[in-house]
């Protein structure tokens, strides 16, 4: 184990750049949102000022508006598409005038982030410090959610973009995505020069990952317009359980720190009323899950994933619930010829198993899939799930993600000496 450890800690040193590290190399060059988050979870293990640093430059790329970019481009390579010449976020009036950034969001994972640096920290006194400086920023991200990414009112955020799930070309997107009329743009990608083709989204998907940017920038990234126009627009459970455990957490830190009577407040009015609508609006009887919910045709969208699963690391189910939710985990993915958690149902013909988000296991699913059971007092089921991490890394190496096929002898794939897989590997090693 501690070979493993030491390996996933030079990988982690090895992608930090001045300030902020990269996802891996060549694939993914610049600081992504919640890769950051995960990572610094890992370097509070071993190095704390690089933990602290890391969210420090995310947030010291956020919007005026409370917004937090979904990538910061720090450097000017082109190895990259689409870089920021793309996405011009300086279009919208409350852009970073600092950094160049995108003009979409990822899951809103910095709270609990900060929760689980102080549970890390050796001199919490210190680590509660560097957290009073920065929680307010992500207090105003919290209020930047509620406010413009609400429209009706629910407690239930939405994301514009499938880039903005962090499960890019999950099959979740199909029906949304093939029913747009995208123009057949013309531009260089870079991705499928770093990793095999087969495995990263189509041509004609990226075009419609385009299009959706198009109207958003046409409109100068209006969140207004946005929710107005955007073909795009749906409600997510991982989204929305990685911002409403942020909620728990933000409240439990401010409480920790004093004061912020009025924060604490209204982080738990929007709790009570995101985890109630959730509960009533995105749980699917007929598939005993967890479902997402297309919020511009009105329609759930009936299939199962790894992010159905997510509500139990953000406390959402009730105990029966959960029952139901991890009876429906294990009959579907539990399989004992399939490691634990394919990225997509294994059972749906939509399953791919090497390609991307249709399929394969990955790390930071797993983590939040574990911490979730283990919440719950799902004893035997997580364990397996941190042993299945721990087996798929010492098989195959530190890789963006896996097949969840046990008969399959090389597993891992995308880019190598992932940064995620590293950091909450550490953390998971170090846990009981
Ligand atoms: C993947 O997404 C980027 C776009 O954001 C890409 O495919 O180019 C996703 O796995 C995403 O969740 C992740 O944050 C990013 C960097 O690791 O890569």
């Amino acid at each position: 184990m501690n070979e493993l450890k030491n390996k996933a800690i030079e990988i982690l040193n090895a992608n930090w750049r001045d300030g902020f590290s990269i996802p891996c190399e060549k694939l993914y060059p610049f600081q992504w949102n919640w890769d950051s988050g995960f990572i610094a979870i890992g370097f509070a293990h071993f190095d704390m000022p690089k933990a602290e640093e890391e969210i420090s430059t995310l947030l010291d790329a956020q919007w005026g508006n409370g917004f937090i970019p979904h990538i910061v481009f720090h450097t000017e390579t082109d190895t990259y598409f689409p870089g920021p010449d793309y996405f011009c976020s300086e279009l919208h009036p409350d852009a970073s005038k600092k950094y160049k950034t995108s003009g979409i969001t990822q899951p809103p994972v910095l709270g609990f982030v900060l929760a689980e640096i102080l549970r890390i920290s050796t001199d919490k006194k210190a680590t509660l410090k560097f957290i009073e400086g920065v929680i307010d920023k992500v207090y105003d991200n919290h209020t930047y959610f509620y406010t413009k990414r609400d429209p009706q009112n629910e407690g239930l955020v939405y994301i514009y973009h499938n880039w903005e799930s962090g499960t890019d070309n999950s099959p979740m997107w199909d029906d949304i995505i093939h029913n747009m009329d995208s123009p057949d743009y013309e531009f260089e990608r870079r991705d499928t020069t770093h990793v095999d083709a087969s495995q990263r989204p189509s041509k004609r998907e990226y075009d419609h990952y385009l299009h959706i940017l198009e109207i958003a920038k046409e409109h100068n990234y209006s969140d207004e317009k946005i929710a107005e126009l955007s073909p795009f627009l749906v409600q997510d459970p991982l989204f929305n359980s990685m911002l409403i455990k942020s909620n728990e957490s933000l409240i439990e830190l401010y409480t920790l720190i004093g004061g912020s009577q009025n924060k604490i407040k209204q982080l738990e009015t929007w709790q009570e009323k995101a985890i109630k609508s959730f509960n009533n609006k995105l749980f699917d009887e007929e598939l005993g899950a967890y479902i997402h919910y297309d919020l511009r045709n009105e329609r759930k969208i009936k299939h199962i994933s790894s992010s159905s699963f997510t509500p139990l690391f953000a406390n959402i189910p009730g105990k029966e619930r959960a029952e139901k939710l991890v009876q429906t985990l294990m009959s579907r993915f539990g399989n004992e010829n399939q490691y634990l958690c394919a990225s997509f149902d294994p059972e749906s013909e939509l399953y791919k198993p090497k390609k991307y988000w249709r399929g394969p296991v990955w790390i930071n699913l797993n983590w939040i899939l574990y911490n979730g059971l283990v919440q719950y007092g799902f004893e035997d089921i997580s364990k397996r799930v941190k042993d299945d991490t721990v087996e798929l890394i010492e098989e195959n190496g530190f890789y963006e993600y896996f097949d969840a096929r046990k008969e399959v002898s090389k597993g891992g794939y995308g880019g190598i000496n992932f940064s995620w897989t590293a950091s909450l590997l550490l953390d998971l090693l170090n846990k009981e």
